[in-house]
């Protein structure tokens, strides 16, 4: 029996050829192996002396010769192919021990040249595993390090490695062959800077870690990383307290983590099923907390709290009051952290580089019965200037207001209606069948939690146009004085009329920000 060792990953190879070679297996190998076994006492066939040609081009041709290829691929119940073997003297090879270059690990170094991750890709690699898969029926092909005590364990049992054991390494190999080509492919995408939508699409993720349910109890889930854009972060959270992450978790953490994003002033964000539920900023996170905690007390119960500065003692206390499901913050004062711990059931979660936007070329996937929607991540905020389409322009803390409330309104889902005043979220309308009843709804939320007085001289936002001028009369029947919308309803100026009319501000943005 004949093994081919050719290993980057040299963890546990020695003991494996020593078992190997104790159970009469012939060991060939290339280059570096060749010498990492040779020196521990390993003995060893080298590549050239099978293919009779010397390893060349800085080892980009080691292991690419027919010697080795039709060893492996010929199949031993097809006497015509044993006799070709014969003919040209070559021998059969019954096991290939083959992990890749480190790919991987290279593109993720910082500062990688494109030159350094090209030698990185494996060809001689991926070509053995392949054709040992292929003919798996007569060759153990082993990719994973983890699987070397079986392979060891079926041959000591002196029966040679079952089938079903064969076709299981098989079957590991393509998953792996594919995902490391998928990550060339993900690494020359991000080094070409586009976003085209191509014929096929493929991308890759690795398991971070499994939940005990998904959505809901009866459903089973994980959380998988994307390899070459990690940017996004919430995969590179760290945790500091708490129960593990469940898939709602992650999910109504990373809507939060969106809308945070469009801030640079002290900002936090209060989420619940992926909407906003409060919003504040303010001078510093506890001024921003108390606003956004003022602005609807009753759903940021069990909810979720990130922010963009640093968590300080007084805001841990203040937080501490409620029941807080997550909290996320770039970092805590030891003082903040003490304060949260105390609580069993909170988790904690630092994320160092809180405010990095993801590339501006990722995808947004949403997985439909049979396939998938790929579409570019809704990464601007607005198209360009802002077109005051009233006679009344706004007054600058308007200005300001208008702008908060279009970033919120950006990230609830559609349809949706947001109402913000003195850097304070006051009404969220989030997911409604039609507009006037988000429109409603925001206007009720104010009044429920800060009063009727609240919505004077408030700004309100609209994800999309308005179709009617109803919107307006509602807002402007509840006081509201400045609105942003993107325009481009056929009936535009009914609501700029109705805007006019109440002596109320509108601003277009000309575009629109649905959300599903
Ligand atoms: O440069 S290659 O693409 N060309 C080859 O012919 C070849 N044969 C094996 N890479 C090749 N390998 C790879 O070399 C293996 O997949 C393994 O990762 C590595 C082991 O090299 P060494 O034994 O010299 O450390």
């Amino acid at each position: 029996m004949r093994a081919l060792i050719s290993v980057s990953d040299k963890n546990g190879i020695v003991e494996f050829a020593k078992k190997l070679q104790e159970l009469g297996v012939q060991i060939i190998s290339t280059g570096g192996t060749h010498k990492t076994l040779e020196q521990a006492g390993v003995k060893v066939t080298g590549i050239s002396e099978v293919t009779g040609f010397p390893e060349c081009l800085d080892g980009r041709v080691k292991t690419l010769h027919p010697n080795i290829h039709a060893g492996l691929l010929a199949m031993r119940s097809n006497p015509e192919h044993m006799k070709q073997l014969e003919e040209l003297k070559i021998e059969t090879i019954d096991i290939v021990v083959v992990n890749l270059y480190p790919f991987k690990e290279t593109i993720l170094k910082e500062g990688v040249t494109r030159e350094v991750a090209i030698e990185n890709i494996d060809i001689g690699g991926p070509t053995m595993l392949r054709s040992a898969a292929k003919n798996y029926q007569d060759v153990a092909v082993v990719v994973d390090p983890r699987d070397y005590d079986l392979v060891i364990d079926e041959l000591k049992s002196g029966n040679g490695i079952s089938l079903d054991t064969k076709f299981y390494l098989c079957s590991k190999v393509f998953a792996h062959t594919a995902h490391y080509d998928t990550l060339i492919a993900a690494y020359m995408k991000r080094e070409r800077q586009d976003n085209n939508l191509p014929e096929t699409f493929t991308m890759t993720f690795e398991k971070v870690q499994e939940m005990r349910y998904g959505e809901n109890p009866h459903q089973k889930a994980a959380f998988y990383k994307e390899v070459v854009n990690t940017d996004g972060l919430l995969s590179s959270a760290v945790q500091l307290h708490g129960k593990e992450l469940s898939f709602n978790n992650i999910n109504d953490t990373n809507g939060a983590l969106e809308l945070l994003k469009e801030f640079e002033e002290p900002t936090v964000v209060a989420c619940k099923h992926a909407n906003p539920c409060g919003v504040g900023t303010g001078e510093n996170v506890y001024e921003a907390y108390v606003k956004a905690y003022n602005s609807d007390p009753t759903s940021i119960f069990g909810g979720i709290v990130v922010m963009n500065r640093e968590l300080d003692e007084k805001t841990a206390e203040e937080i501490n009051k409620i029941f807080v499901e997550i909290v996320v913050a770039p970092s805590y004062s030891e003082k903040a952290l003490e304060i949260l711990k105390s609580k069993k059931n909170i988790r904690l979660l630092a994320i160092e580089n809180i405010t990095t936007k993801q590339d501006e070329n990722s995808y947004d996937l949403k997985k439909v019965a049979g396939g998938i929607l790929v579409q570019t991540i809704d990464s601007k905020l607005l198209s360009g200037e802002l077109k005051t389409v009233t006679k009344k322009q706004p007054t600058e803390q308007e200005m300001k207001d208008l702008i908060m409330a279009w970033k919120i309104v950006k990230h609830t889902k559609s349809n949706a209606i947001t109402i913000v005043k003195n850097g304070q979220s006051i009404g969220i309308g989030p997911g409604q069948v039609n507009r006037i009843w988000a429109c409603k709804q925001a206007i009720e939320h104010a009044v429920e939690f800060l009063g009727e007085d609240s919505l004077k001289g408030a700004t309100l936002a609209s994800d999309a146009y308005f179709p009617f001028s109803d919107c307006v009369e509602a807002a402007a029947e509840a006081g509201i004085t400045a609105i942003i919308q993107p325009g481009g309803s056929i009936r535009d100026n009914d609501s700029i009329e109705a805007c006019d009319n109440h002596n109320m501000s509108m601003l277009f943005t000309d575009m629109r920000h649905f959300k599903h």
